[in-house]
């Protein structure tokens, strides 16, 4: 019986675990009810009378250091110590980490924020939880305005109205409350929309705006900036074309529109056969506005512009669905593993 004993505490002695299946295994062997301990256990009905004290007591040695070792061996793998003992070679060249890489979001992103880094804009960021007045209000959005309906905007409180920004414009007016012109700033940042989830809609998306105020800014200022960025994204080859629009805080407005990336212009499904696709909204900051941010609007104008940054990856990548973005799913990830 002793030298039983001394067998397995010499087993139990030199286990190792180097990662958790080893360690199921140690369970396995020794502690699971079908493993050493329950055997010797099992057999202690037929040991007899006179020695059932003594072995009583093997058992509960071997039963000890049995539970001592696994939970040096759960420390050990936990500590990540876990098979540096003399056993191990270390002259053996290391497994090797897989590495993750960029997800496109932030490559674009970062792209952008480049592209006019370079011209002068720094970057400026602000809260995603904010008040009426600074998503809306400021921004000359009338009192009914549809993007203050529940059903198109995430409101945490009402009356007074908190609500999860549906822009980053936000950030624009707080930068113009606390900063005299000249300003030129880019915006990046996540918002947020009441939307239900889609290929093309996502209730949380990411935003690039920006904003030029100084003396003497023109609708010339707008136009050059926008063409530069255009071309620097998409290529010198890349045609570009403002498209007069609407928005509540700029006047006159335009919409800037590429040539289509697939089609180069010759009509197909991404462009819906226009050869145009849409990738900024952009305009005149509207007096209203800047009066509403404390800045004089007969010395001072400017303009701003807004792009989502999932829109541009789509054309640059040709993303057909939104929702890849956020699924996390590494067949999809793997094919921007080049991006840095
Ligand atoms: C779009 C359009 C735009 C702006 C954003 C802006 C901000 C202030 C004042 C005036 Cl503080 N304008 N931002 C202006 C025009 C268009 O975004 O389609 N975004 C994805």
């Amino acid at each position: 019986m002793q030298e039983k004993v001394d067998a397995i505490l010499r087993e139990v002695g030199a286990a190792e675990a180097k990662n958790q299946e080893e360690l199921e295994q140690f369970r396995l062997r020794f502690i699971s009810k079908k493993g050493v301990v329950g055997d010797l256990l099992d057999e202690f009905k037929n040991v007899p009378n006179d020695q059932k004290k003594a072995y009583g007591m093997k058992v509960n040695e071997v039963k000890q250091a049995v539970q001592a070792k696994f939970k040096t061996l759960i420390d050990n793998l936990e500590s990540g110590q876990a098979g540096t003992s003399e056993h191990e070679d270390l002259t053996l060249p290391s497994a090797g980490h897989a590495l993750g890489s960029m997800h496109p979001l932030t490559y674009v992103r970062n792209q952008i924020i480049q592209v006019f880094e370079r011209i002068g804009f720094n970057v400026a960021d602000g809260p995603e939880i904010e008040d009426d007045f600074h998503n809306f209000t400021a921004l000359n959005f009338p009192e009914n305005h549809p993007a203050r309906e529940m059903q198109d905007t995430f409101f945490i409180e009402k009356n007074p109205d908190i609500l999860l920004r549906t822009h980053t414009s936000n950030v624009q007016v707080r930068l113009m409350q606390k900063q005299k012109p000249p300003i030129r700033s880019i915006m990046p940042g996540r918002v947020y929309r009441n939307e239900a989830i889609s290929a093309r809609a996502h209730c949380v998306f990411h935003q690039v705006e920006g904003l030029y105020v100084d003396k003497n800014v023109s609708f010339v200022d707008l136009k050059q900036t926008l063409y530069h960025f255009a071309k620097e994204m998409f290529g010198k080859d890349t045609k570009v074309r403002f498209r007069p629009s609407y928005f509540p805080f700029t006047e006159p407005s335009a919409e800037i529109d590429i040539s289509c990336q697939i089609c180069k212009g010759d009509g197909c499904q991404l462009c819906k056969y226009t050869g145009w696709v849409e990738i900024a909204g952009s305009g005149m900051v509207d007096p209203n506005v800047l009066a509403n941010c404390g800045i004089d609007h007969e010395e001072y104008t400017g303009f701003a512009f807004g792009m989502g940054i999932e829109r541009i990856s789509q054309l640059k990548f040709r993303v057909n669905d939104l929702r890849l973005y956020t699924e996390n799913d590494v067949r999809f990830l793997k094919q921007f593993s080049t991006l840095h």
